[in-house]
């Protein structure tokens, strides 16, 4: 431990560590811009500048370290001149247009410019525009860039993907891709961490919000709204609620009140997914591969694979993900049931995912319907964070709501279904399903420890009936590669992998509210395991209407419609 005196007090506080951690174990808030939890700090921004007795100029709370005897203050007039002076810096490069920036309300930038009262203090500079909008998933308008580099660290560090470096010099600086090129044209999953860390609106998801608000106000068609596992743990923050808290509740409600005929349930598509990826697997293993095998729910890593691992396409289940099983479902056996012409349904997605707006203009995800009209299953995804922008546009207050049911026959789901939404989840409940198809014998206990956790690479050997299954489960696409260079070089093998390319999975993707909490994934992956200990069905092969909707429509799984409806291809 070492002493310091924090502002005149005398603290203990452990060694090693910095003097903005030390500040936040003790309650004291110092600004910051370019730091985030998740990433190597690296003193950018000088915003969070502190003095401390005998260096002569101010420093960086983010990279300082703590040493015994030091004497830090964060309060005097030199340290508030400082940092006012650093965001005027800052703010004489960036637009003051606020109401039209995505970031609105979130910007970490403009509640700094509040908090201290900043003007600018140059003539604002005219920096030529950098806006991409080439993927469907992210844009990006750089003359908002602050040049905190999170989104540069976040694409190498975490995902390991390397898509954007620091170009040009001095306020012309700004994040680029290899030459200049747009975003969607180079290697870029979709991922959207880039979005979820950048603290302005400089990226951010490509905002489909607004399309959908046109709908909702227009209303000339039937709106049918599906919610992922994930979004039910995550969307309560947006309205002050508690990280960790479960509002699936409020969640089904505001979207009626938002104005959606219907209300369908992603975690059902899940369970259903259990029974044809689930299927696949037990054939792998009679007929003896092809292994490993992997899931394929995750569009980020179905990008990932199709870009740089080809070689692996042969390996990935045919599943297509729940998101869009649920929405190829919805336009043909739902429609069926309501009488109605699929193109009269306009199907929303809610997820916490960027790269899911990339998967559903994927041309193999196309369905044919009975007169040979193709159509798209999904119109439109929007991320957690557009939800919440929705419900606050149109002045719903979110925590008041009295909790409403999610729709039937697509809204019933097991426990199964709703770890999807974290990393380790697809594994455990195929794993229930898988186990108890083969041996016939009902599960001793139902969690595998081994496959929860947040380790970026988990693995564990499962006994079925003395035959032994190798698993892995990656998320955080920087571990996925490592997992999948390992594989393709012979130094590991696995007969099935889960891969999420976010990490946390899809508690942490990449359209989830933003927070700076160090322990969020915690939290968010503690409520989605709570909704699997308190469901009555908590098997994906229990779930009644996933059963219903094979004896009135798909047969079996793995079925001739099975497979015309619920199955995809990968292409290089
Ligand atoms: Fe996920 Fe999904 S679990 S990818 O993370 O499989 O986005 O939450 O909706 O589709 O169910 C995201 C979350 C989903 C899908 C499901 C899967
Ligand atoms: Fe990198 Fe993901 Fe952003 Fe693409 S979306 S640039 S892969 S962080």
């Amino acid at each position: 431990m070492a002493k310091i005196f924090l502002n005149g007090k005398e603290f203990e506080v452990p060694d090693g560590i910095t003097v903005l951690e030390a500040a936040e174990k003790l309650g004291i808030q110092i600004p910051t811009l370019c730091h985030h939890p998740e990433l190597e700090p690296i003193g950018a921004c000088r915003i969070c500048v502190v003095e401390i007795e005998g260096a002569r100029t101010l420093q960086p709370a983010c990279t300082t370290k703590i040493t015994d005897g030091m004497k830090i203050r964060t309060n005097s007039d030199r340290v508030e001149n400082a940092i006012k002076f650093n965001l005027s810096l800052i703010m004489a490069n960036h637009p003051n247009d606020c109401m039209y920036c995505e970031a609105d309300q979130r910007c970490e930038l403009k509640k700094l410019v509040h908090k201290y009262d900043v003007r600018p203090i140059f003539n604002p500079t005219d920096l030529s525009e950098v806006f991409d909008d080439s993927s469907p998933s992210i844009q990006r308008d750089l003359s908002r860039c602050i040049k905190c580099q999170r989104c540069v660290r976040v694409c190498s560090e975490i995902q390991g993907m390397n898509i954007y470096s620091m170009v040009e010099r001095g306020y012309k600086t700004i994040p680029q891709t290899a030459f200049d090129k747009p975003v969607y044209e180079t290697n870029c999953i979709s991922c959207g961490q880039c979005a979820y860390l950048c603290p302005v609106g400089a990226i951010y998801e490509t905002p489909d919000w607004k399309k959908v608000l046109k709908l909702i106000e227009r209303k000339e068609k039937i709106l049918v709204a599906q919610t992922a596992p994930s979004v039910r743990v995550a969307i309560g923050e947006e309205f002050g609620m508690e990280p960790g808290s479960v509002s699936t509740g409020k969640m089904v409600a505001s979207l009626k009140k938002l104005g959606f005929d219907y209300v369908f349930d992603t975690n059902f598509a899940a369970d259903l997914t259990i029974m044809e990826e689930g299927t696949e697997l037990i054939g792998r293993l009679k007929e003896g591969g092809p292994f490993p095998m992997f899931t394929s729910c995750c569009p980020g890593w179905i990008n990932l694979l199709e870009k740089e691992y080809p070689e692996f396409i042969p390996n990935v289940s045919s599943a297509k993900s729940p998101q869009q099983m649920m929405s190829s479902v919805v336009k043909t056996y739902f429609a069926k049931k309501i009488g109605v012409d699929p193109e009269d349904i306009v199907m929303v997605s809610v997820m916490p995912c960027t790269a899911k707006k990339d998967e559903i203009k994927r041309p193999q995800q196309k369905i044919k319907l009975e007169d040979g009209r193709e159509i798209q299953p999904t119109d439109y995804v929007i991320t957690t964070r557009e939800l919440a922008k929705l419900i606050k546009i149109k002045e719903i207050n979110f925590a008041g709501l009295k909790d409403e049911e999610f729709d039937n026959p697509l809204g019933t789901s097991t426990g199964a279904g709703a770890i999807f939404g974290v990393t380790g989840g697809v594994m455990e409940a195929a794993l229930r399903t898988a186990y108890e198809i083969i041996t016939n014998k009902q599960l001793p206990k139902l969690e595998f420890d081994d496959v929860r956790g947040l380790n970026g690479i988990k693995e564990a050997e499962i006994d079925i009936e003395g035959k032994k299954i190798k698993i892995a489960i990656a998320h955080g696409t920087a571990n996925v590669k490592k997992l999948l260079d390992d594989i393709r070089d012979g130094r590991r093998y696995y007969d099935f992998i889960e891969i999420m390319a976010c990490p946390g999975g899809c508690i942490g993707g990449g359209g989830q509210p933003k927070s700076l909490d160090p322990e969020i994934l915690k939290k968010r992956a503690m409520a989605i395991y709570s909704i699997d200990e308190l469901s009555t069905l908590r098997r994906s092969h229990e779930n009644p209407d996933v059963q219903k909707l094979y004896e009135e429509f798909l047969e079996k799984p793995y079925s001739h419609i099975a497979h015309e409806l619920l199955h995809t291809h990968y292409t290089d």
